[in-house]
């Protein structure tokens, strides 16, 4: 059943009454609008509350997990999470680059609602996250690893998490072996990193999630994990490529010496066993996670979302062609074709999700903070959300309500999926929403979108043209 859903302006209300009194009592004006925000929008219910651990990839395609088809490499501990979990086969990033797709999740939002479209914007002053709306129901709560939300207003403490480490900043990610991070707003140095390559991030954020979930297994917690692989640099310890090496038609590449950060990537001497490397990296690091849970005797307590902010890049030597990284859907990262936006999502929780199972089920970015909250008990009084809670199909309950549309902007791009109708439009310039091409696709029969039904099926385009104009008032 679609269901759209209310609008109540709450959001624009909070942030413009903040501005008026936020010079005159900065602490004591937060504090009441937590408060506020804790009565008004929410309402906590007693039971039960899992532990949630989020896990965001960067630039992981749709095929690029092996229990997503992925045959050049091989993602055991991913594939066994999906063995024990649900698969999502029809699960979308809220944007087809980072910064956008992460104001997506944490918000709650559309792409447009959540004021932002391209990279390096802040979450505001009254924007509230699904960590804040955790953290008041008595979450620990922490991120680690790319922020990429905000450096002042959008700090990760200002917007639900008592820990964080990790990048502030998208650019700095780029690069995995950082002379520093951040740990609660003070550097952790990292002396000669970049020249020796002594510690790599991927390590350094799992140590940090490893750490906080012994630390806080005996209570309800959130452990936001955006991860920075796959993405550029695509520099790699030795031991990850070593088992691809003259496996994967790599023929070697000339590499300048290590050492100089931010001045473009370095290429990897083997780009193919490089980047089925970083992957079979990434994937160790769940297993990791997965083994503490049950040395802790907690896995039962624990849900486990694993997902991706956008489709494959080809960035820094990454061959998505080779990989097939795409899984089949057109183009990647950077396009609001299906390549760019649709990501592999898998969710276990251990008796509550049954195992072994795929779903075809239209979800996406937004749906997380509802379902979430759905699953820690507390109810949404006031939903000011663009998602609907997937609980129900996680939890194999019926009910499962569908959104009535997905909807996503990127520069000149827009697309908006209702039912298994997507339009791609294509404006000719910036600020000029007269002229434009359409494309229709029925991704039910032609997921690859190879077949242009714009001028076969004139009022399905004019149906999700109708909705597409409607929605351009966000902008
Ligand atoms: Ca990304």
């Amino acid at each position: 059943m679609a269901k759209d859903k209310p609008r109540l302006g709450f959001h624009s209300i909070i942030k413009n009454n903040y501005f008026h009194g936020f010079m005159k009592h900065p602490l004591l004006y937060i504090a009441g609008l937590l408060s506020l925000f804790a009565c008004a929008f929410t309402h906590a219910q007693p039971a039960p509350r899992p532990n949630i651990i989020y896990i965001l990839a960067d630039d992981v395609g749709y095929g690029d997990l092996s229990c997503y088809g992925q045959k050049k490499f091989q993602t055991p501990h991913l594939d066994r999470m999906a063995a024990e979990g649900i698969r999502f086969t029809a699960h979308y990033a809220g944007g087809c680059v980072c910064a956008p797709s992460r104001f997506t999740v944490m918000m709650g939002k559309h792409i447009a609602r959540a004021h932002t479209e391209g990279q390096g914007q802040e979450l505001h002053v009254g924007d509230r996250t699904i960590a804040n709306l955790l953290q008041d129901n008595g979450y620990a709560t922490a991120m680690i690893g790319k922020w990429g939300l905000g450096r002042r207003t959008g700090l990760p403490n200002l917007k639900g998490f008592d820990f964080w480490y990790g990048f502030l900043d998208q650019r700095r990610a780029h690069f995995h072996y950082p002379e520093w991070l951040w740990k609660n707003g003070s550097k952790e140095l990292l002396p000669d990193n970049p020249q020796n390559h002594t510690r790599h991030t991927q390590d350094l954020f799992t140590r940090e999630a490893l750490g906080f979930i012994r630390e806080n297994r005996a209570k309800p917690f959130f452990l936001y994990l955006p991860y920075t692989l796959v993405h550029a640099e695509l520099i790699v310890p030795g031991k990850y490529e070593e088992p691809f090496l003259g496996k994967l038609d790599d023929k070697p590449q000339e590499t300048k010496p290590y050492g100089i950060l931010h001045s473009g990537y370095n290429k990897p001497r083997n780009r193919h066993a490089a980047f089925a490397g970083a992957m079979s990296f990434l994937d160790r690091d769940i297993g990791k996670i997965f083994s503490l849970l049950k040395e802790l005797a907690i896995d039962e307590k624990t849900l486990v979302i694993f997902t991706s902010d956008n489709g494959p890049h080809g960035e820094g030597g990454a061959d998505p062609r080779y990989f097939n990284s795409s899984g089949g859907l057109k183009r990647g990262k950077g396009w609001l074709y299906e390549g760019g936006i649709r990501v592999p999502m898998i969710a276990r929780w251990p008796k509550r999700i049954e195992a072994n199972r795929t779903i075809d089920h239209p979800s996406w970015f937004p749906d997380v903070f509802p379902t979430l909250a759905e699953l820690s008990g507390i109810e949404l009084i006031q939903d000011d959300l663009d998602g609907i809670s997937f609980a129900p199909t996680l939890l194999g309950k019926g009910g499962q309500q569908s959104s009535s549309y997905l909807f996503w902007s990127h520069n000149r791009q827009r697309a908006l999926r209702q039912g298994k109708w997507k339009l791609v439009r294509f404006y000719e310039a910036f600020n000029d929403i007269t002229r434009f091409k359409d494309e229709l696709y029925d991704l039910d029969e032609d997921i690859a979108e190879q077949n242009d039904l714009a001028k076969a099926q004139p009022e399905q385009l004019k149906a999700l043209v109708r909705r597409l104009t409607s929605l351009e008032r966000w902008k």
